[in-house]
């Protein structure tokens, strides 16, 4: 997911870009063709902000940021395709997005509708929700908040949300809990619509109106009380004259703009409108106006039954009804559910069995009632089944500036008339002020507002608003694929090759409307042709997930949290300089002595916990930073940056760099291509060189699968630093004076290191090729090193400092091949021999594989077991008597490979 220019990188930037940078390089020395690209989300509110505080232009304030990070992401030694660099906020950028727009349009998929604002009446402006205050003030001018109806446009997701829902289950490689926020958010609900006739007074042109409601409860209907309906809905038209004043005020008080978290109860007035139950025509069913039905929303209306849904019994509490129960638990406890005064206080919102008061209904199951009541319903057309989605149009036009403007015109005669394709871009106009007065700046443009209708040439005007930044990166991916079309947004057949997106890594904040934005959109575009071959053909072959779904693999990395520190008193967070952290495990509030609360939360400058990245590489090195931001937790998970234990990977790289020089100068790898396609003679190693060789290639495998497929660098590290250990454990034999003496030198230094043992030896072949595949697989986690490391390795011991430089700058060690590795080779050397004693297993003992006597020589390996059996310390317990002699022994079987040896005393 490409960044927000807000002008400085964090460790969240860090953790993302480091995933995505060290995968890119293994892949690409894997011998994929790795596209990784990076771009700006560069349009969005934050600069026209500064704009206003800063007297600076957006387009300023947005290039300096850009340059800026830009430079701190080649500190992290990032490698991207600057070369597909996009911003969305240039023009060769934009004219795509509007291009994208009119696409929609013409789909039939953007359109105009009124919608609610937030409204400033002492600046006369529009304000985005994080604008209002929690009194409902706004955040620049004081002003009461208050909500405006505006005619807006929306792209209408709704249309796709059961194909947005049910591909959900073609993605294998997206996290299960993202897919579940992504299902509830479009919320398909499978229900019923009923229609209730209000019959009015004959004064009224209409003799009668029905007000429609959807519900998800079919089984409750002789259970409907009261009907509620939203403050818009249109049967609110025929209230009498008596209620209208209530109504109205009622209304009016939820005008308000209330943003305090506290949702308010169910409240309501009555309307004076009744309606006839559809099942139980006697009856009069009131209909009250609530503020707890939204009105867009199924249809609006709800049939109140407050025995069976919480808020309809809170609701009729406050309007003192009796509440009647039509669903009871069970069957048994169908008696006792009519006699109400047993019933405890509140909803029984559970499906159960239908009591008797239900007609024919009465008895059956609720899912067996629901059916029926449907059924019967749908015979006399006053009801039928009916799915409705929660997800709503998305909203996308926004009363700001720094945005792509709607490429759209609006006549007088003809409404709105779409700027033709070929006049775009609508360039967004830069001589502009900044006030944050008086609406959106761009209306103030005279001049760029208004021009010519496309269609009949007349005076017109341009749309003033500005696209939601979502729609800017709901499609940039595709633009990464042909970044310098000038005729289409993308060609076809570069995004058909190049999607769906392999791996695509970003903050889990963008589960729900970034994804599913971006997956609307390239649906669209697949869809209508603008790549892949259209729905007729279901799915691409082996283009897994298809249907124009744009991610394949999805990885949500986990919040970069720093240890806060909080007054243990009062709970206000502390500085680090008022933290004392001599000893780091027992922190002391210098002010108080006491101990401070201590907890992992998010990096925020209000917490004072937050690291910034480029202090951390002056101190530590970019590689190190690297390393310990993949090695402390698994990419999804929360990471707790601790910046005492980024020493462990310091310390690791130094263990690295003492193998690279001890190996150094060994005479095979000055010689030609090196050891790329290293095949050893496994059946001539002894067992030091076999255990190294397995060890390489248990790497090699761990490592090749988590760059494929699993993406746990951590583990992946753990592996890698493992491989060093152990070839810190041994060293090559010497095969030239040059290396003998380094050796010899190396030795002195063991025999003075008491607990030292005698290294085991290798060959240098070997020795050499391990260091190696070290170096590869270490070198896209830590860049820098890695390549240090290589050129260290790549330079003859002796050669003169104009060969060293010629070596190195040839040679990237991210131009070799990616270690393979030998399935053959990980079979372990040691052999763990279970010991059963008449029938039962008694203890195991352990040896090498290469001890053992060959297969063609039984005797020789029964007397081998044999002897280490009796050695063991848990021998005499069982094979021997308490004189420890040994039982007699009936017989000894030993199972093929010396696995498993039986003894029958
Ligand atoms: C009667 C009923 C009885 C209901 C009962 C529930 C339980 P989901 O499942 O989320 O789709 N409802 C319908 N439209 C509404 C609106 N515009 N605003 C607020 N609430 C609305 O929810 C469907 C249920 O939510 C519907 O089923 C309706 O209440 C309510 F024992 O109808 B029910
Ligand atoms: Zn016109």
């Amino acid at each position: 997911m490409f960044p927000y220019p807000s002008g400085y990188l964090h460790m969240g930037h860090v953790r993302v870009y480091a995933i995505s940078d060290a995968l890119a390089r293994a892949r690409r020395m894997m011998g994929y063709d790795v596209v990784s690209p990076m771009g700006w989300d560069a349009f969005g509110l934050p600069a026209e902000n500064a704009a206003i505080e800063r007297s600076i232009h957006p387009n300023e304030w947005t290039i300096r940021n850009i340059e800026i990070m830009k430079g701190q992401m080649e500190k992290i030694l990032a490698d991207f395709d600057w070369e597909r660099e996009l911003r969305t906020c240039s023009p060769d950028y934009y004219r795509w997005t509007q291009y994208l727009f009119l696409k929609l349009h013409e789909a039939g998929l953007a359109y105009q509708k009124e919608a609610v604002v937030n409204w400033d009446p002492i600046d006369e402006t529009v304000l985005a929700n994080e604008q209002v205050d929690s009194d409902g003030k706004s955040w620049r001018s004081g002003a009461v908040v208050e909500k405006r109806k505006l005619r807006q446009w929306f792209f209408k997701i709704t249309e796709y949300a059961e194909d947005l829902l049910q591909d959900l289950d073609r993605l294998h490689h997206w996290p299960e809990r993202v897919k579940q926020m992504q299902r509830n958010w479009i919320g398909k609900s499978k229900g019923a619509e009923f229609d209730f006739t209000v019959p009015l007074p004959p004064s009224q042109a209409a003799q009668q109106e029905a007000i429609q409601v959807f519900t998800s409860r079919p089984d409750t209907i002789y259970g409907v009380q009261f009907l509620a309906v939203s403050t818009e809905h249109p049967i609110l038209e025929n209230v009498p004259v008596t209620h209208q004043s209530q109504v109205e005020e009622f209304k009016e008080s939820l005008k308000k703009v209330v943003t305090s978290n506290q949702e308010p109860g169910p409240e309501g007035v009555p309307t004076g409108l009744f309606a006839k139950h559809p099942f139980l025509p006697e009856e009069k069913i009131p209909v009250y106006v609530v503020n707890y039905v939204v009105s867009d929303y199924g249809t609006g209306a709800v049939m109140g039954v407050p025995g069976h849904d919480e808020r309809d019994y809170a609701f009729a509490m406050t309007q003192g009804m009796d509440i009647k129960y039509v669903v009871a638990p069970s069957l048994a406890d169908s008696g006792i559910v009519e006699e109400q005064a047993a019933i405890p206080e509140g909803a029984l919102t559970a499906r159960g069995v239908l009591t008797s008061i239900n007609g024919e209904f009465s008895n059956m199951t609720s899912d067996e009632a629901a059916e029926a009541i449907v059924k019967r319903a749908s015979e006399h057309g006053f009801g039928r089944e009916k799915t409705s989605y929660r997800i709503r149009d998305w909203l996308l036009s926004r009363q700001r500036y720094w945005g792509a403007p709607i490429p759209m015109i609006h006549c007088g005669g003809c409404g709105p008339v779409p700027v033709p394709a070929e006049e775009l871009p609508v360039v967004l106009p830069m001589d502009v002020s900044f006030t944050g007065r008086g609406g959106s700046p761009l209306k103030q443009i005279e001049s760029w507002v208004n021009c010519s209708c496309p269609k009949c040439g007349g005076a017109a005007q341009r749309d003033t608003d500005t696209m939601d930044t979502f729609v800017d990166s709901s499609w940039y991916f595709f633009r990464y694929l042909d970044p310098h079309n000038k005729s289409l947004p993308f060609s076809p057949a570069k995004a058909t090759a190049g999607m769906p997106v392999d791996v695509y890594i970003g903050g889990v904040e963008h589960a729900i409307l970034h994804l599913l934005y971006s997956r609307f959109l390239s649906k669209f575009a697949w869809k209508t042709g603008l790549y892949g071959k259209g729905p007729e053909i279901e799915d691409r072959e082996g283009k897994e997930p298809g249907r124009g779904e744009p991610f394949k693999v999805l990885i949500t990395q986990g919040m970069v949290q720093g240890r806060t520190f909080k007054d243990p008193v009062t709970g206000a967070f502390l500085k680090p300089t008022e933290v004392d952290l001599t000893d780091p495990a027992k922190p002391i509030q210098i002010s108080t002595g006491l101990a401070p609360a201590v907890s992992w939360e998010k990096m925020s400058k209000s917490k004072f916990n937050g690291v910034d990245p480029e202090d951390m590489i002056q101190s530590h090195g970019a590689d190190a930073t690297r390393l310990h931001v993949l090695y402390k937790a698994p990419p999804s998970e929360e990471l707790e940056w601790d910046e005492q234990s980024i020493v462990g990977m310091q310390r690791f790289l130094a263990k690295v760099w003492k193998i690279v020089g001890q190996s150094k100068g060994l005479t095979t790898m000055t010689s030609g291509a090196g050891l790329e396609e290293f095949k050893p003679e496994i059946e001539g190693m002894n067992k030091d060189e076999r255990e190294l060789w397995r060890q390489v290639n248990l790497t090699a495998k761990e490592l090749t699968t988590s760059f494929q497929s699993t993406y746990a660098f951590n583990t992946s590290i753990a592996f890698l630093i493992k491989l060093t250990n152990h070839i810190s454990s041994v060293m090559p034999s010497s095969s030239s004076p040059a290396q003998e003496q380094q050796q010899q030198q190396q030795q002195q230094v063991s025999k003075k290191n008491k607990s030292a043992k005698i290294q085991a030896e290798v060959s240098p072949d070997l020795y050499q090729y391990s260091v190696q595949s070290l170096v590869k697989m270490l070198a896209p986690l830590a860049p820098a090193f890695g390549e240090e490391c290589w050129e260290t390795l790549r330079t003859p011991l002796t050669s003169s400092a104009e060969t060293a430089s010629s070596i190195s700058s040839k040679d990237s060690v991210f131009a070799h091949k990616w270690p393979s590795f030998d399935e053959t080779a990980l079979k372990e050397d040691k052999v763990v021999c279970g010991i059963q004693i008449n029938g039962k297993s008694r203890f195991n003992v352990e040896f090498e594989m290469s001890d053992l006597p060959p297969e063609s020589d039984k005797k020789a390996q029964e007397e081998f077991l044999r002897r280490l059996v009796y050695g063991h310390e848990r021998a005499s317990k069982w094979l021997k008597d308490e004189n420890g002699q040994a039982k007699p022994v009936k017989k000894m079987i030993v199972v093929k490979g010396g696995k498993l040896v039986s003894f029958v005393l």
